[in-house]
């Protein structure tokens, strides 16, 4: 049986849940609370040094880095191919994977903290935040993280770069608006990976409260695309129903009260 490590917020944990649920896999979840620290313990430390989650251990052996996890499961169970065999389809799933891994999520671990998570962490008191956020490790969401994450949580909205990360957020719904005009999905005509590695980064601006950056005319294309992910079977178990309520009211809660700030610095009249 398929194991997976992974966390209710985590949109990293979200796509694999997605890709196991598209491939109709059954699995055995360990919930691990990354904003309460179980990421530090030294148990789960041994299987994912970074600290972050998802984890996937398939027949005892231990394998980490969604994207990773969704090739390895892609290549053992073929019976529900994701993974297009055209050669141009294909390099544009590997686009999107990449665009992900080495830009969206850092951008996407800085929106969320800035919007919402610093205010959950902050709720630790002084003596656990500082406890929680000395325990990040030097290498973990990236190699900045650990500095990142104590920036944002101490000050917020000034921590350096907070405008960059929420335009490239931005940059990257336009480049799927584009990409969307082509195509019915982003990699040609079939839904593929590259549609499940987007998916849980748009629903976490949904999550948010933040959906005005597509939604009011910005980006149509984005908005049917969303809906129809969202009409997927697979949607609700993999990317709403881990959430426990009150994170899902947190984030709504704080995000509403982020978005103008973001709007502003977007210049999108909220
Ligand atoms: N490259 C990793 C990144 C995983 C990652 O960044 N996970 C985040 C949640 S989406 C996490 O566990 N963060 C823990 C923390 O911020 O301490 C992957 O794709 O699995």
């Amino acid at each position: 049986m398929l194991q997976l490590y992974h966390h209710g917020s985590s949109v990293c944990a979200a796509k694999v849940r997605m890709y196991m649920h598209e491939k109709d896999l059954d699995w055995d979840g360990h919930y691990i609370d990354i904003l309460k620290g179980d990421q530090f313990d030294p148990k789960y430390l041994k299987l994912n040094p970074k600290a972050v989650v998802p984890t996937l251990i398939h027949n005892d052996e231990v394998i980490c880095d969604s994207t990773v996890i969704c090739e390895y499961l892609e290549d053992v169970f073929t019976d529900i191919p994701l993974r297009p065999t055209n050669a141009l389809e294909h390099a544009r799933v590997l686009y999107w994977t990449k665009a992900v891994d080495e830009a969206l999520h850092p951008a996407c671990g800085f929106v969320t903290y800035l919007a919402c998570h610093r205010h959950i962490v902050l709720r630790l008191g002084p003596e656990k935040v500082e406890a929680f956020l000395q325990s990040t490790p030097a290498m973990s969401v990236t190699t900045d993280w650990h500095e990142t994450k104590k920036s944002i949580v101490r000050n917020g909205l000034n921590t350096e770069g907070a405008s960059a990360k929420l335009n490239l957020y931005d940059y990257y719904l336009q480049n799927m608006e584009d990409a969307l005009a082509k195509n019915d999905w982003l990699a040609g005509d079939n839904f593929t990976f590259a549609d499940i590695a987007m998916a849980p980064y748009v629903n976490r601006l949904k999550m948010l409260s933040m959906s005005g950056m597509w939604t009011g005319g910005r980006m149509p294309k984005v908005e049917a695309w969303f809906e129809k992910i969202r009409s997927r079977p697979s949607f609700k178990p993999a990317l709403v129903d881990w959430l426990p309520d009150h994170l899902a009211n947190d984030m709504q809660t704080f995000g509403t009260e982020s978005w103008p700030e973001f709007a502003q610095i977007l210049k999108i009249k909220p």
